[in-house]
């Protein structure tokens, strides 16, 4: 099949050259892998910028597409939720896509290498004159806290509100490791699960009876002084602060109600997960390296893009 497609397109270019400007409709290299490679540098404003190179090999007919960009946009670390992240591939340096056909197998180190290798030698190449390029990035966020996300999108507030926020720093509870913004993190606060995954409110650690267990309770102990505040050395961390061993922590103890007057979220942390960039070319207008032949390709799916984990830390503002 990739066969018949090189092959009728090489019947396509070749006929270009007699009118100079085609559209060709069957321009197709989506079932094979992407690769990329990049390389960082820090402009006058200090901004950082990646240069990418986005390719797709087809060993089969020695044939290359790739797109070069250079962008302080995150295309890899966070989901483009405004729209897609778009570029410009008309003539210019910072983004452009070139198709080539080479002499010889191409490898995936070809387009890595500071220098390129002298073999294979490129037989033809087609450059973007025009277009634009869009990569939607989408991702999952997640706090690996144990507890899967559909069963703490919403939490009970203390008035008995479902909130999306329980403590309202600006972190959704899915991706807030510590939902009550008691600084002591929700895998730390006693939460049972059900066989199911979902929580179980009753078997739930409540150290104060109320009834509100200990994971969504911002005063664990129930003595009046918020747990955040229990924290006498003010390393953001309750867990440490103990003085009677044979009750636990302060934060634990009714007996000990200090206040110590903490006014810092802890540093937390989140990640995104199963990232997927949909990469999509559209209008774009390829011109071979002598100038006299034109490619045309109103639409052409560059492909998706699995991106590894990102890990995002963050103190939230108190
Ligand atoms: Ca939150
Ligand atoms: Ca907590
Ligand atoms: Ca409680
Ligand atoms: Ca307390």
């Amino acid at each position: 099949m990739k066969k018949f497609l090189y092959l009728f397109f090489a019947v396509i270019v070749m006929e270009s050259c007699d009118d100079g400007d085609l559209i060709v409709t069957s321009f197709d290299f989506t079932d094979l892998d992407i690769n990329y490679c990049s390389t960082v540098n820090i402009d006058s404003d200090d901004t950082v910028i990646t240069n990418y190179i986005f390719y797709k090999i087809n060993s089969e007919t020695n044939e290359s597409l790739a797109f070069t960009l250079s962008t302080s946009d995150p295309i890899l670390e966070a989901p483009s939720t405004t729209g897609a992240y778009t570029y410009n591939l008309g003539n210019n340096a910072d983004s452009f896509i070139s198709y080539r056909i080479y002499n010889g197998t191409v490898d995936s180190d070809y387009f890595c290498s500071k220098i390129p290798p002298a073999s294979p030698v490129v037989n033809q190449e087609y450059i973007s004159d025009e277009g634009s390029l869009t990569i939607v990035t989408e991702g999952d966020y997640n706090d690996r806290d144990g507890i899967d996300s559909e069963y703490e999108m919403l939490l009970e507030d203390a008035d008995g509100n479902l909130t999306e926020d329980l403590d309202g720093d600006g972190i959704p509870n899915i991706y807030d490791f510590d939902d009550d913004g008691d600084n002591v993190p929700t895998n730390q606060e006693g939460v049972v699960l059900n066989t199911d995954g979902s929580i179980n409110y009753e078997e739930s650690l409540d150290t104060d009876g109320d009834g509100r267990p200990n994971f969504i309770d911002n005063d664990d102990d129930g003595d009046g002084v918020l747990t955040i505040n229990e924290d006498a050395d003010k390393d953001l961390n309750p867990n440490n602060d103990t003085t009677d061993i044979s009750v636990g922590q302060d934060y634990l103890n009714n007996n000990v109600s200090i206040d110590y007057g903490v006014t810092t979220y802890r540093i937390h942390t989140y990640y995104l997960e199963d990232i997927t960039l949909t990469i999509n070319i559209s209008n774009a207008v390829f011109v071979s390296d002598n100038g006299e032949e034109t490619i045309r390709q109103q639409t052409l799916f560059f492909g998706e893009y699995s991106a590894p984990d990102q890990t995002i830390t963050t103190t939230p503002a108190f």
